[in-house]
């Protein structure tokens, strides 16, 4: 084997003996998954019924939410008076939904236990 072919063999192993495969949780952002729970029937919108029901929705329940449904909220908030709710009419509202226990917390204290237990 050559000088090259040694190099390039050592070179190849070495990345593959450090190489670890990149790991990582993503969750949606909670303004986006708390959308998808509330906008039931998947139309873009939420109408009267979804906006009073995203309060109580079970889909909905894993979210920190400081804003009122109230039946005066929702005619507020509809710019345009269509009788729905659309993304950009909650634009406002979005930095104040956060999720409760963010969907990545289970995976990174994982991760944690298992660094923790193979460094015994
Ligand atoms: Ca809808
Ligand atoms: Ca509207």
């Amino acid at each position: 084997m050559n000088k090259t072919a040694v190099l390039a063999t050592v070179t190849a192993l070495t990345v593959l003996l450090f190489a670890q495969p990149v790991r990582a949780c993503s969750a949606i952002d909670a303004w986006e998954a708390w959308w998808a729970a509330a906008d039931t029937n998947r139309d873009g919108t939420l109408d009267r019924r979804e906006w009073q029901r995203a309060a109580k929705n079970p889909d909905t329940a894993n979210f920190v939410i400081t804003f009122r449904f109230g039946r005066a909220a929702f005619r507020r908030l509809d710019d345009n008076g269509d009788k729905r709710l659309q993304q950009n009419e909650l634009r406002a509202l979005q930095a104040q939904i956060d999720y409760v226990r963010h969907p990545c917390t289970d995976w990174a204290e994982e991760q944690r236990n298992r660094i923790l237990r193979e460094h015994d």
